[in-house]
């Protein structure tokens, strides 16, 4: 192994000594201030603002900042204007946990924390513009957070709902859905239950259009968009009445299957339903046979979860309500209603109309209570290709039927292996004059088989429908088939006729044969073959073609979808799962919501002069036993005058959710210290919207789609320039400790980003976090693992001390080729954020670098650059030793020359029996049979060929011809 000569003067690496210098330079030069006035196009780039938990940095946090901060770093070296910003989203429940704790005030503990998280990340030397910091809990912050609630308000999109809200008993708090997982409180993991409780809401559902919509209008990752539409979850159907029996009144149900009516044989409403409340109420007295049934089993569900309801594995549950009928508005037929807590309130209309024949929910419910069964759609399959059916031509009709016939003994069954075609069927025919299904089934087997001695044992499946073009009659056909199931008893068996012992021959097949020749859905029999032995018990849920469906039979299902829909008079209508957003806590560390209660006047905005309400001193954080915050408990500033008639008020002491302050944080950073506004006209329109946003997938239905609600309101009233505020979203994947388990503090198996920073350094904690796998993966940590990427800055750091600044490298073009093609890779490595991919090229530079012994200035330069987003700290140290006076940040990023990707020539190393004898200077890519003629020509290759045979002849394009003598 070839080692570099190290010059006497060179120091080990030492990156304690380095880091604090080069932050330190910095921070003095205000290398990562943005500038609102420059002229240069602007890139701002966002990582979500952390919570400042009392753990400090995680090393998760680190894997995000500096990726981003990677794009920051290469945006500013290739001309960009830059904004990088932090801040903390500090309200939230563990420094409230912790206040109640210990009784100290929520304000000194985040306080603390900020100092601790700001200290780490400096340490980390991630980018970020400080000027620009922010905090959510910063009264002159949450006046604006306040201030943009009022104009919700203003426009009627907060209002107060006493709904039944998740209720965690332990933390006494009120939880969005969203904050449920599994039935249980995402923060302590105790049951939730339903409480009825007076609420603010947001009224983002009066968004859900658009913000389904204008995803199509960004650049996020697939997952991210699709997880979103899925929360959103639009759904497209029809609403529709059904007539109660004896009275004036009708339900009304959301189906998105409103062809399928005439298959609905019950209702079903959700135990919250208004007429199951009117029912047990006995406003209509003597109805109601079953009143103490309905009324426990209402009771018992209206406390379970919405998951616990819903979920598919759940059971079923429900009562009929004895006395009441509803009319199916299609086939004018009374049918039951139930109740069922599979039905949810609030979505659709609170009511189902069932069709158990066609919904798999509907169908083990149907099963379960023994109510009846419709089917209305069957199964259409149509032919392809010369099969097809020509659509100018109309369909002429035909009734068939398939026969599966078993052995008298053995395993096997009847086929018919065609003679001049390629079929190999199952017995099958069609229905003769006026015979029915059975006896044309019995007749065919005979005539085609000869056998007679056949014993019916079951239909399979239902019918199917097969459109295909009969192409010696030209016309298309739509067979309706069916299909029984017998079993011969004997072997008794007549002559076959002699016209169809020309056609085909008649054979015993076993199930394996059969599965392997089968060709076709239904001539061919593959569909009820299947059928036979699935013990097929589940409804058919796509569409077909209608059947007991009055004059819409035959009709294609989703054809016929907006017909049936006018013929029962539904009306069109689109749905969303997105709910309104809970928005208030009964907690102490949050934002007052800004109004006021007064006998009077009702609901009152706090004046925008007397914002922001700033959260009071308490001496107690818990909450008031009754679930009140405990800002109620505090008389001084509950009791307040109504700012409209000056009468005595009160102050709402419900605070907001965490959500609220992260709803706007990017329109605060392009403005952060406006004392007027939330952020000024300009300053948005300079930086809004921003151009990559990065952020964990956990926050995809929360918080991005809060903030891009809050966005969107903004935008209408004009106040911010762009109706979406993130062009790009991206998302990092999770770090895990060593073995793959999430790192926790009681297993003890957290890693402290402090203690790896003061071992090895910040910047081999940087390298190390973007080259352990693909940026979008999850990861594990491995302590082991470190030790590469330090070893990498180490070289670097060696290889820096032999660069010669007047000659060239000892093989100049080959480094330069290599140089121009690591430009390339890493430039577009990080533009992908495929940042381990971009390390390793780095790394292979260094290695090439360090065996040539003697690296030019203008090949280690450009790497250097290439470097100094990873490694900031080392690359602006040794650009100093480098004799540079600037910090390489304020250096362009490098180009790669199209020109110097590849080697312009190569030595071919030319062989005899895989021992090289020769070498050939030669063009890069130069043909084979110019390389082979040269080869044969030179004296040193003809001595080892005299009176030998040549057996073979393996070129390597540009590396190796090699001759393989007998
Ligand atoms: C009849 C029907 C027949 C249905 C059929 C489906 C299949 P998505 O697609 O998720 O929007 N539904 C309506 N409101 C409901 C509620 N509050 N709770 C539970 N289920 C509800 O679901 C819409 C379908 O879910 C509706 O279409 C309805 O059942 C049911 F073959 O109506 B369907
Ligand atoms: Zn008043």
């Amino acid at each position: 192994m070839f080692f570099p000569i190290v010059w006497p003067y060179m120091k080990g690496y030492d990156p304690k000594k380095i880091e604090k210098k080069q932050q330190a330079m910095w921070d003095r030069k205000k290398l990562h201030q943005a500038s609102d006035f420059s002229k240069k196009k602007k890139y701002y780039c966002l990582v979500e603002f952390p919570y400042p938990s009392g753990e400090g940095l995680h090393v998760g946090h680190i894997r995000s900042y500096t990726a981003i901060d990677i794009l920051a770093r290469k945006h500013r070296m290739e001309g960009f204007n830059v904004l990088f910003p932090m801040g903390w989203d500090a309200f939230g429940l563990p420094a409230e946990n912790y206040a109640i704790k210990t009784k100290i005030h929520p304000a000194i503990t985040t306080k603390k924390n900020i100092a601790t998280y700001k200290k780490q990340m400096k340490s980390l030397g991630l980018s970020f513009d400080w000027s620009r910091e922010i905090n959510t809990t910063d009264p002159k912050y949450y006046k604006w957070t306040q201030w943009i609630f009022l104009q919700l308000l203003k426009h009627n999109l907060a209002y107060k709902a006493r709904i039944p809200i998740n209720w965690c008993p332990k933390d006494k708090i009120g939880l969005a859905n969203e904050e449920v997982v599994d039935g249980k409180c995402e923060r302590c993991g105790t049951a939730v239950e339903k409480k009825d409780k007076e609420q603010w809401m947001l009224a983002i559902t009066k968004y859900a259009d658009r913000l389904d919509k204008d995803l199509d209008s960004v650049d996020y990752l697939e997952k991210i968009k699709l997880q979103q539409k899925n929360w959103i979850g639009r759904s497209e159907g029809a609403e529709i009445d059904f007539l109660i029996k004896d009275f004036s009144e009708s339900i009304k149900v959301f189906t998105t299957r409103p062809e399928t009516i005439f298959g609905v044989t019950y209702l079903v409403l959700s135990p919250e339903h208004p007429w199951v409340t009117i029912v047990l109420d006995n406003r209509h007295t003597g109805v109601l046979n079953n009143r103490d049934e309905v009324k426990k089993y209402v009771d018992k569900a209206v406390k379970k979860t919405e998951i616990d309801r819903s979920s598919e594995g759940s059971e079923k549950t429900g009562v009929e309500i004895k006395g009441i009928k509803a009319i199916n508005p299609a086939t004018k037929e009374e049918i039951p209603v139930w109740v069922a807590d599979y039905v949810l309130s609030g979505y659709g209309t609170g009511a189902v109309m069932a069709v158990s024949a066609h919904d798999k929910r509907d169908f083990v419910f149907a099963t379960k209570y023994k109510l009846p069964v419709t089917v209305v759609i069957e199964p259409e399959f149509v032919d392809v290709g010369d099969d097809a059916p020509r659509p100018e031509l109309p369909f002429v009709e035909r009734e068939n039927i398939l026969c599966i016939v078993k052995h008298w003994k053995d395993e096997k069954y009847l086929r018919l292996i065609w003679k001049k075609y390629p079929w190999k069927n199952f017995v099958v025919g069609g229905l003769e004059n006026s015979e029915d299904p059975m006896q044309a089934a019995i007749r065919e087997i005979q005539e085609e088989t000869g056998y007679s001695d056949v014993s019916f044992v079951k239909q399979i499946g239902g019918m199917i429908f097969n459109s295909y073009f009969a192409a010696h009659k030209k016309q298309n056909r739509r067979a309706h088939f069916r299909a029984f199931y017998f079993e011969l008893q004997s072997d008794k068996r007549s002559e076959i006729d002699l016209e169809e012992q020309a056609l085909f021959d008649v054979v015993w097949q076993t199930k394996d044969e059969i599965n392997k020749t089968i060709q076709s859905d239904v001539f061919s029999g593959r569909y009820y073959w299947n059928l036979l032995f699935t013990n097929h018990n589940s409804p058919y849920t796509e569409a077909g073609i209608l059947i007991n469906s009055g004059k819409f039979t035959n009709q294609n299902s989703e054809k016929a979808r907006k017909s049936i829909t006018d013929f029962v008079g539904g009306k069109w209508a689109t749905k969303y799962k997105l709910r309104d957003w809970v928005f208030s806590r009964q907690r102490y560390w949050g934002e007052p919501i800004p109004v006021i209660h007064c006998e009077k006047c009702g609901i009152v905005s706090v004046l925008e002069k007397d914002l922001p309400v700033k959260l009071p001193n308490v001496k107690n954080y818990e909450p008031s036993d009754t679930g009140e915050s405990p800002l109620a408990l505090i008389s001084s500033w509950v009791n307040t005058k109504c700012p409209t008639c000056k009468g005595n008020a009160k102050r709402e002491t419900d605070v907001m959710p965490n959500w609220a302050g992260s709803s706007w944080y990017f329109l605060r950073y392009s403005d952060p210290r406006n004392s007027k506004v939330f952020a000024g006209k300009n300053a948005l329109k300079k930086w809004i919207p921003v151009d990559l946003y990065n952020g964990g997938m956990e926050h995809t239905t929360l918080h991005l789609l809060y903030s891009r609600f809050w966005n969107k309101f903004l935008f209408d009233q004009k106040l911010v320039p762009k109706s979406e505020p993130y062009k790009k979203r991206t998302s990092h994947g999770v770090i895990l400790a060593e073995g793959g388990e999430k790192m926790s503090k009681s297993k003890g198996n957290v890693i402290n980003p402090d203690d790896v920073v003061s071992k090895y350094g910040a910047d081999t904690l940087r390298i190390y976090e973007m080259f352990i796998g693909p940026y979008d993966q999850p990861v594990s940590w491995s302590t082991d693992g470190i030790i590469g990427p330090y070893r990498f800055l180490e070289k670097v750091w060696r290889i820096a001390h032999t660069v010669s600044d007047k000659k060239k490298d000892v093989q100049n073009e080959k480094m330069e080729v290599l140089l121009n093609k690591t430009i390339k890779k890493v430039s577009q490595d990080i533009d992908t954020m495929s940042f381990n991919t971009a390390v390793s090229s780095l790394m292979i530079f260094a290695n090439e670098a360090e065996k040539n012994g003697n690296v030019s200035h203008a090949h280690f330069a450009p790497f250097i650059k290439l470097l100094s987003p990873f490694a900031p700290h080392l690359a602006d140290e040794i650009w100093t030793l480098l004799k540079n006076k600037n910090s390489i940040q304020e250096e362009a990023w490098p180009i790669a020359d199209p020109k110097k990707l590849i080697l312009e020539s190569v030595i071919i190393a030319i062989q005899v029996n895989g021992k090289t004898r020769a070498t050939i200077h030669t063009q890069t890519n130069t043909k084979e049979a110019e390389v082979k003629q040269a080869a044969y020509t030179l004296p040193e290759i003809q001595k080892w060929l005299l009176g030998k045979e040549i057996k073979k002849e393996v070129y390597v394009p540009n590396r190796i011809f090699n001759i393989v003598l007998s």
